[in-house]
């Protein structure tokens, strides 16, 4: 026996996400490199993340030459969407993951020539817990809630919503038909953050739209 004994304790989500963050980090300088503005919409499934994306770029495609990169499990349905507003994507199906990481971005864009775009709209895997987790590189994260979740969604996910750099409240058209207090549901995310940044939308009708594409500088 040598008095050799070594215990090395490999704490692999630590060592995950430290990965990542590198990977993340690479992107963000790709970006910068080409000056390319580029947003991160998370937020859980039906919230609203495609429809948001469809009136921004409505908005906005003749203005900025957009690129959108819709992360889903298994189907082509959102880029499709964004697509048919003339818009270029890319899809990246994730199979099993329920979120993008900085790597997949990566992959995604290898053969894409990012000099033909300033803006790039990043349609996270829906879900309110994972993506919160993995950096892609993004100036900007949004998290997308709407009225249809009930009234708890801010509660159950701190962690989401303390990550995040604003917050988008969708459909707020519905809210009255469904009796929803958006008072209350503005004055929890003030709990887990006062400064955060809070837009009240309907990307369906297209109010708030102005004053968010007013917000995010485009
Ligand atoms: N009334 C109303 N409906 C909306 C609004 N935004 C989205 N919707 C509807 O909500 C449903 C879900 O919208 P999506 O944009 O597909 O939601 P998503 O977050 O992209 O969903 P996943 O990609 O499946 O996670 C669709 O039927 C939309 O038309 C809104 O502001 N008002
Ligand atoms: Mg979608």
């Amino acid at each position: 026996m040598t008095d050799q004994h070594k215990t090395v304790n490999i704490d692999i989500r630590q060592d995950l996400f430290g990965a990542n963050e590198d990977a993340a980090a690479l992107n963000a300088t790709l970006f910068k490199e080409h000056g390319i503005t580029v947003i991160d919409i998370m937020g859980s499934v039906g919230t609203g993340k495609t429809q948001l994306i469809e009136t921004l770029c409505e908005t906005l495609r003749e203005q900025y030459k957009i690129l959108m990169i819709a992360g889903d499990l298994a189907t082509n349905i959102d880029a499709d969407r964004v697509g048919s507003h003339d818009v270029d994507t890319v899809q990246i199906n994730t199979g099993t993951a329920c979120h993008l990481d900085a790597r997949m971005i990566r992959v995604a864009l290898n053969d894409i020539d990012l000099s033909k775009y300033d803006l790039i709209f990043i349609e996270n895997v829906g879900n309110l817990i994972c993506p919160a987790g993995y950096s892609l590189g993004a100036d900007m994260k949004i998290v997308v809630v709407s009225v249809t979740e009930g009234p708890y969604m801010i509660r159950k996910h701190p962690l989401t919503i303390k990550r995040a750099d604003m917050i988008v409240i969708n459909k707020i058209d519905l809210a009255e038909v469904l009796e929803f207090d958006v008072d209350a549901l503005v004055k929890d995310i003030r709990e887990v953050d006062a400064n955060l940044s809070v837009h009240k939308v309907s990307s369906k009708t297209g109010m708030g739209i102005p004053e968010l594409i007013k917000t995010l500088g485009l």
